[in-house]
């Protein structure tokens, strides 16, 4: 019998979808106010947008023997771990202005548009973990993200997948609260040289049943404390686990890298030279719509934003070109 129990027909469906999306009225009102930065800078007055002279966080440089480890650990497993690497002083701000940003009705990856979200990418420890991993020289892909994981049983971070196919890429993502063992951490599937090939995406379409078996036996919990720094390469497998126990959100901050002499595929550009200027407003607005419309397979929520996505990247599309 069709639409047994609660599965939907094709037409409620759309229609539940069609009900979650902005109404023009919405949508127009936030392009307009997405592009005025007085409108952000009231919204959450201790940050800047597009500030020169905005206050450079500062982080204590890693250790000899710390940084050593990370680039061990880096070429053998394909992952990393900085614990406590960024002081409370630069991480709960962040957070108090996702949260901010969250209560006005914005997704979190808008956090975006304030400096403070790209001066975090230049602070030593991380500068640091990207020259490790990529060489010096290393860019940025302008593929930042929120990620905010709700304090109640089922919620979840990004289930499963790999960030890319190509060498020579690293993320790095930093908790802005403890991402815990309750609370939905991350989870990593460490490379090695005789599963190496796995962690590409073709790879996991096709595993056995025998070598999903093995991954999961294999993955590893990354419980870290706010500010700590966790890295990993493009084809290595991680995910963002499900909330076990009501708590505190897990919130958490991404950006991606590329080594200095790769070329950067179509999509990942405008590439952000880690030294230079920061990206203009209308470069952070596309970059977030582009961040939106590519990351709604990972969070459905999303789909309620999806028109915006969409609109910001058309709107600031000639800007983007132009870098
Ligand atoms: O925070 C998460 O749940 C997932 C993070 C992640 O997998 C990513 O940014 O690639």
């Amino acid at each position: 019998m069709k639409n047994e129990g609660n599965s939907l027909s094709a037409t409620a469906r759309k229609r539940l979808l069609a009900s979650l999306e902005l109404s023009q009225s919405d949508l127009n009102d936030r392009l307009a106010k997405a592009s005025n930065a007085a409108y952000w800078k009231a919204l959450y007055p201790g940050f800047s947008v597009c500030d020169e002279a905005a206050a450079r966080p500062a982080a204590v440089p890693l250790a000899n023997g710390t940084l050593d480890k990370i680039a061990n650990d880096l070429s053998v497993r394909g992952f990393c771990v900085a614990e406590n690497a960024i002081g409370d002083e630069v991480v709960e701000p962040l957070r108090a202005c996702v949260e901010t940003i969250r209560q006005a009705g914005w997704p979190p990856v808008f956090a975006y548009v304030f400096d403070q979200f790209w001066l975090v990418w230049r602070l030593a420890p991380v500068a640091q973990i990207a020259a490790a991993g990529l060489g010096e020289g290393y860019r940025w892909i302008s593929h930042g993200w929120c990620h905010y994981v709700q304090p109640v049983s089922g919620a979840a971070g990004w289930p499963p997948h790999v960030d890319g196919n190509l060498p020579n890429r690293m993320s790095v993502w930093i908790p802005l609260s403890d991402a815990t063992l309750d609370n939905g951490c991350m989870y990593v599937i460490p490379g090695n040289l005789n599963t190496s090939g796995i962690g590409e995406r073709r790879a996991l379409k096709t595993a056995t049943n025998l070598q999903l078996r093995e991954l999961m036996q294999r993955g590893r919990a990354l419980p870290a404390r706010a500010g700590s720094l966790l890295g990993w390469y493009f084809r290595i497998l991680h995910w963002g686990s499900v909330c076990q126990l009501p708590g505190n959100p897990r919130v958490s901050i991404v950006m991606e890298f590329i080594g200095p002499d790769e070329r950067p595929l179509s999509g990942e550009l405008p590439l952000v030279d880690a030294q230079g200027a920061l990206p203009s407003l209308t470069q952070r607005l596309y970059a977030i719509g582009r961040a939106i419309q590519h990351y709604q397979r990972f969070e459905l929520k999303m789909r309620r934003y999806a028109d915006l996505g969409r609109a910001l990247m058309l709107a600031y599309r000639d800007g983007f070109q132009s870098r």
